[in-house]
């Protein structure tokens, strides 16, 4: 084997994508939510879900929860239970877009009353967080206006730091908070946070535990994803991704399925700006939903569809592509990517399950297991995703 298959399996070995609560519930469009059979009906099946995709992948070891969807009396019982499965908490994401108080907005609202109630919410997050040993606080606001003229876009702003600013100061020395920016969405006009920069100041104005986080559905159609990732690199602040795959809005369909090649050149920038490493500060997150596909199964091949375009990039030939980089070679540099891209990786992704004492295909092992047809029989009335509240 060569060097570069070696070093690429033995950073393929300390990879870890974490997996949303959400996307093992129900879930569709504003059209249609489809049930399906034995489909979790709390956190805690979600859990023992989720489970299966770490089982048979060995690389899903964290769960994202989502707060109040993920709600429970006990959170050291739940985070128990997940370490008894063999996973553990991830992020816990707060919600600020399902409550009418929030109508026109919530930590930038302009009546007071209304970011408090925001703000303390982030408190109840908190406290889930110390309950479940999870530490990072993942905050997605929804906040925008519809309208020119509808509220003043500077007050806004300026309401939003503050709030920002109350809520870091609830962290707790090991805790982080990842802010998630997106371009637009549920309001058309002007969202808060509608991009990366937007996200970046505030992170800067907080201090050294707050980051981006960089969803991949939440942007303009051709935008240049990996350019974002490498200025947030630079800055040291590029806390997290939600994965997930778009073809026209937020689709959150299957990470990689429309277009692998973003996700390959995504990776190449986190494999070439050193931040794989486990300890590198960024967390590789799942947010998507299974709207018409079997939830468990759509997790693994996400899972899957993530190692191999890390795998690709971790068989780009640095060397290579900096000298021709450097001599002004067009052509040859590109060609270094696209060799690697072209590369089948699933034979080295088959090696570095089989050194682990995985099923060589997690996707066909799972479907061969029988949980589905057990949770199919056993399970009655299926919680729909974003309604556990
Ligand atoms: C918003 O579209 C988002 O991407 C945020 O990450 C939320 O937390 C997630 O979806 C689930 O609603
Ligand atoms: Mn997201
Ligand atoms: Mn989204």
């Amino acid at each position: 084997m060569t060097d570069l298959r070696t070093a690429a399996l033995d950073a393929l070995a300390t990879q870890t994508i974490e997996l949303p609560s959400w996307a093992f519930g129900n879930s569709g469009t504003r059209f249609k939510v489809f049930g399906r059979p034995g489909v979790a009906r709390d956190p805690y099946e979600k859990l023992e879900d989720a489970a299966q995709v770490h089982r048979y992948t060995g690389v899903a070891p964290r769960v994202s929860l989502h707060i109040p969807w993920d709600l429970v009396d006990d959170y050291g019982k739940l985070a128990a239970h997940a370490a008894d499965l063999g996973v553990g908490i991830g992020a816990i994401n707060s919600n600020l877009f399902q409550d009418d108080a929030y109508r026109l907005g919530s930590l930038t609202h302009a009546d007071p009353a209304v970011r408090r109630r925001a703000i303390d919410h982030h408190a109840q997050c908190v406290e889930v967080m110390h309950a479940t040993g999870s530490t990072d606080l993942k905050v997605w606001l929804p906040d925008g206006t519809n309208y020119p003229g509808q509220d003043d876009l500077r007050a806004r702003q300026d309401r939003l730091a503050d709030s920002l600013q109350r809520i870091y100061a609830m962290l707790g020395p090991d805790m982080r908070m990842l802010l998630e920016y997106k371009f637009f969405e549920p309001y058309f006009y002007a969202m808060d946070i509608p991009d990366w920069g937007t996200s970046l100041l505030h992170c800067l104005a907080l201090g050294d535990q707050a980051t981006v986080v960089l969803d991949t559905g939440h942007h303009a159609p051709g935008t240049n994803i990996e350019f974002i990732v490498v200025q947030l690199l630079r800055a040291g602040r590029l806390g997290a991704f939600d994965f997930n795959s778009r073809n026209y809005a937020d689709d959150d369909l299957i990470v990689g399925s429309a277009d692998p090649f973003q996700l390959f050149r995504i990776m190449n920038e986190i494999v070439g700006n050193d931040a794989l490493r486990p300890g590198s500060g960024v967390n590789f997150m799942l947010d998507q939903c299974h709207n018409i596909e079997p939830k468990i199964p759509g997790q693994i091949r996400s899972v899957m569809n993530v190692q191999e375009a890390t795998a690709k990039a971790l068989l780009i030939d640095r060397t290579a592509l900096a000298e021709a980089q450097q001599s002004g070679d067009v052509l040859g540099a590109n060609a270094v990517l696209m060799d690697a891209y072209g590369t089948d990786v699933r034979p080295l992704l088959a090696l570095l399950r089989e050194q682990r004492g995985l099923d060589t295909d997690p996707y066909a092992a799972y479907a061969r297991s029988g949980y589905q047809e057990r949770i199919a029989r056993e399970r009655v009335g299926g919680q729909q995703a974003g309604w556990g509240a």
